[in-house]
């Protein structure tokens, strides 16, 4: 068989989740879209997704007032009429029975999960009133808004018009801000959202744990699978044999936290070969000298007992790498914060780009066109320099460009940072408990506060800590901002509602609306709707509102996409060239090259393990658990655990354990163990998202482990305050022994309690 047969891309529409069971092997394929029959499809309307953050256009067919099926838009560039999974399982959330259906207003102690339902008026007065006093008492420094999702955008223009700078998105330090910053420090621009990859013309992919194909971000997965046809040669540096893997020509199963190391060897043998590209650096780069000298002792004989990957894999990797540049893409990782030392490890991947000549190239990096949407006009109070909550002291982190989410946690803590607290959170889109490191300095913060509101879709974890819960209508029933990313063509998306919003939810432009309008800062928000809203937005850049409306998509024209088609290289570093040394770097004292240490990584202590984490297709982090129709493929998750670790141990795969950390903190779960050869035997791996403690998720409650409990430990990035999550290990606790010995009620109990919700 081809390796291009494995790969199951467009093919039939999705029928139900039913075709996700039915899919074998660990491949899931995208869902395309055959032409709609009105007379059982009903009427489409586009929109597009919020499964997950990369926006794909959608069109949602509507019979007798219900969502049937949802398919991609072939209009929209990020879908091209295809989705993943999770995107064709949407009508999973719209009709989940646990879906947060009113107002709720906390009684008894805060985290009792004890709330009694509430009028909207009552629940906004409450908000209001809260954030009334505390930005009397202590200023609007006092407040902090965390947020994920597009829908976000009402609630920060709510706290800009507040005056709080505190808006903390856990995707930056808690995911992609390493790589940003690293990506900044060399080219002088991130790598952006969606990134700027040219996956799908390059004749060499790298991917260092970019699991593409369970990270299923729609676009890259089609051009990951294009460039399968191909037959670009495809590495897959990983210390799990990913999906990806069974893709690539080359799998480095390497010392987890070593990359460095392997990236600092690869560029010795460019180097020492002469086989980067020459041209590319005389014109381009600045500090090529400076960076010879510094990696001539990378040699991959050093790199060697440091990666575990054999010196002869590591020069027949790089040959593979210089015989395709610049059509040579390492990808930039998108979630990156694994060890504390991201930044310079995604500089160093920014660094082997630039030897490869692969930025602004074809198959490389292309260069991103975005559609010119002027702002709506409306004035915002103008907030000076502002010194957010995270950072009273800009020195540390210096390179941080936006609120670190943990910084805020510790902010609210008293005594935390030192300095005047914050009182009062919103929470929007964004399950912090799951989400951040060191779930009992989450809970101290919220323990800590005056106020916390919650805005969201379901009864999570982070809503059973609040004191008012307000219940957003999904994204299939309501407006929201213009999507207008920079990616290969320019174009708009518009997000409109598919279906009226169920229960007594509400959009969020609503909700932010009326609190702005309690909160005396009503003038900031002039529109009368949300669709008013867009609508001026779309007419300001020049694209007809009803057009728009009918095809959810419409692409403008662009500018050329590579340097050799004459796209204009602009780098906006200090030298206006490519940073290979960082003089921004220099300047604030971190190493200007990106230095490997030896005590970078630390090898787990005997009958311990490096616990990993990662993504499943047919999931969203925890947000999809619940979602019945996409758990029908991954109820729970198993923990990954190599054949001979399971043989030393007696264990059988199938079997549950918990897993306990080196704090002794212990899964409040069970899981099943996968045996596996597709694991190194130092770490073992879960798919994020599982172990949901809150009873309101009917479903998801109790199914498998939740790997942030055990993340009790994390490094933190000198250089921007990212949260390096990969420094936990744990060791095996026998399900039956624990059980047995009545302990903890395990996930049999919480099974129990959703077979009977299932019945
Ligand atoms: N289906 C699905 N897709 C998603 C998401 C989702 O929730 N579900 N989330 C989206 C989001 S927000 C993000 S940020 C991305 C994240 O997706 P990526 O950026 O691709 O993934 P990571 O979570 O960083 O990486 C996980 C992989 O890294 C490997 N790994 C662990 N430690 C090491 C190490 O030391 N070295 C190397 N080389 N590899 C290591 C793990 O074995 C695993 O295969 O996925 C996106 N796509
Ligand atoms: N241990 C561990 N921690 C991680 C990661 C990991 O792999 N392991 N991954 C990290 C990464 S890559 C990222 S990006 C962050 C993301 O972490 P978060 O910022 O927490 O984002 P999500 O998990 O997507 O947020 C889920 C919340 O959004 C709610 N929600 C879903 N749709 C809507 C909606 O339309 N409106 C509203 N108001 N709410 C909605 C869900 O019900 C849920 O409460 O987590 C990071 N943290
Ligand atoms: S990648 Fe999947 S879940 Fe994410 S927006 Fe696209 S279709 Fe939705
Ligand atoms: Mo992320």
């Amino acid at each position: 068989m081809r390796r291009r047969d494995f790969i199951k891309v467009g093919g039939a529409g999705l029928a139900g989740a039913a075709a996700l069971g039915g899919a074998t092997g660990n491949w899931y394929g995208l869902y395309g879209s055959p032409i709609p029959d009105p007379a059982t499809d009903g009427t489409v309307v586009p929109s597009f997704c919020e499964l997950c953050f990369w926006k794909c256009g959608i069109r949602a067919h509507v019979k007798d007032g219900r969502v049937t099926k949802i398919q991609g838009n072939p209009a929209d560039p990020l879908s091209g009429g295809m989705l993943c999974p999770r995107g064709a399982g949407g009508t999973g959330l719209l009709y989940d029975p646990d879906r947060l259906k009113r107002p709720l207003l906390r009684k008894g102690a805060r985290g009792a999960q004890t709330f009694e339902e509430v009028s909207w008026d009552t629940a906004l007065d409450a908000v209001a009133s809260n954030f009334r006093r505390i930005i009397d008492q202590h200023g609007p420094h006092a407040l902090g808004l965390f947020s994920h999702g597009f829908g976000a955008s009402w609630f920060t223009h709510l706290f800009r018009a507040l005056g709080s700078p505190n808006l903390a998105a856990p995707s930056y330090a808690q995911c992609r801000g390493p790589r940003d910053v690293g990506f900044q420090l060399t080219f002088g621009s991130p790598v952006g959202s969606p990134e700027a990859t040219d996956v799908a013309n390059t004749r060499c992919l790298v991917l260092i744990g970019s699991h593409l194909g369970e990270n299923m971000h729609n676009t890259q997965v089609q051009d990951f699978a294009a460039a399968i046809r191909n037959d670009a040669d495809i590495i897959v540096v990983d210390p799990r044999f990913s999906v990806a893997a069974s893709k690539a020509r080359h799998w480095l199963p390497i010392r987890p936290g070593s990359d460095l190391a392997l990236l600092l060897a690869w560029m010795n043998v460019l180097i020492a070969a002469e086989k980067y590209d020459r041209a590319y650096i005389e014109q381009y780069a600045y500090g090529f000298e400076q960076l010879k000298a510094h990696v001539a002792p990378y040699t991959p004989e050093w790199a060697f007992p440091r990666t575990g990957i054999e010196p002869q894999v590591i020069r027949a990797t790089a040959e593979l790498m210089a015989g395709a540049r610049p059509a040579a893409l390492v990808h930039p990782g998108r979630h990156v914060t694994w060890y504390g030392n991201d930044t310079q490890r995604t500089r160093a991947i920014a660094i082997l780009n630039a030897l490869l000549g692969s930025w602004g190239r074809r198959g490389g990096f292309f260069m991103p066109a975005q559609a010119e949407v002027p702002g709506y006009t409306c004035s915002l109070p103008h907030v000076a320099e502002p010194v957010t909550a995270d950072r009273p002291d800009p020195s540390v982190y210096p390179l941080a460009d936006e609120v670190l989410a943990q910084g805020l946690c510790q902010a609210t803590i008293p005594g935390g940072l030192g300095t005047p607290r914050v009182r009062g959170w919103m929470v929007y889109g964004s399950n912090l408990l799951s989400t951040l490191p060191n779930q009992k300095e989450t809970q101290a913060a919220i323990q800590a506060l005056d106020f916390l509101v919650s805005v969201d879709v379901l009864p999570m974890e982070i809503v059973g800590w609040s004191d008012v819960v307000l219940p957003e209508a999904t994204y299939l029933e309501r407006w929201d901002d213009l999507n207008h990313p920079a990616w290969r063509t320019p174009f708009v998306s518009v997000r409109q509602p598919v279906v009226p919003a169920l229960y007594d939810s509400k959009p969020g432009w609503w909700i932010a609306k009326e609190l702005g309008n309690r909160l005396g800062v009503g003038d900031h928000f002039p529109w009368a709707d949300g669709e008013a809203y867009v609508k001026v937005r779309a007419e300001s850049a020049g694209v007809d509102f009803e057009r728009l409306k009918r095809e959810g998509s419409v692409a403008l024209a662009g500018g050329p996409r590579y340097f050799e088609d004459g796209a204009v290289p602009e780098f906006g570093t200090d030298s206006g060239k490519i940073e290979l040394y960082s003089q921004t770097l220099a300047q604030h004292g971190f190493e200007p090259l990106p230095t490997w240490h030896d005590d970078d990584v630390e090898d787990p202590p005997a009958g311990y393990y490096r616990l990993l984490t990662g993504r499943a297709p047919s999931h969203t982090f925890g947000r999809t658990t619940n979602n019945r129709l996409l758990s029908q493929v991954h109820a729970e998750n198993e923990v990954w655990v190599n054949a001979q670790v399971a043989q030393q141990w007696g264990l059988a795969h199938g079997e549950r354990v918990y897993l306990q950390n080196q704090d002794g903190v212990r899964s409040s779960f069970s899981a099943p163990v996968k045996v596996t050869s597709r694991i190194r035997p130092d770490a073992v791996f879960l798919v994020h998202g599982y172990g949901h403690r809150a009873r309101e998720l009917r479903f998801a409650h109790g199914r498998g482990i939740d790997d942030t409990e055990l993340i009790t430990r994390y490094r933190t990035d000198p250089i921007m305050g990212g949260t390096g999550m990969n420094v936990n290990f744990v060791t095996f606790l026998r399900a039956a022994d624990v059980d047995g010995a009545g302990a903890t009620p395990g996930a049999h109990a919480a099974l129990a309690v959703t077979a009977e919700v299932r019945a």
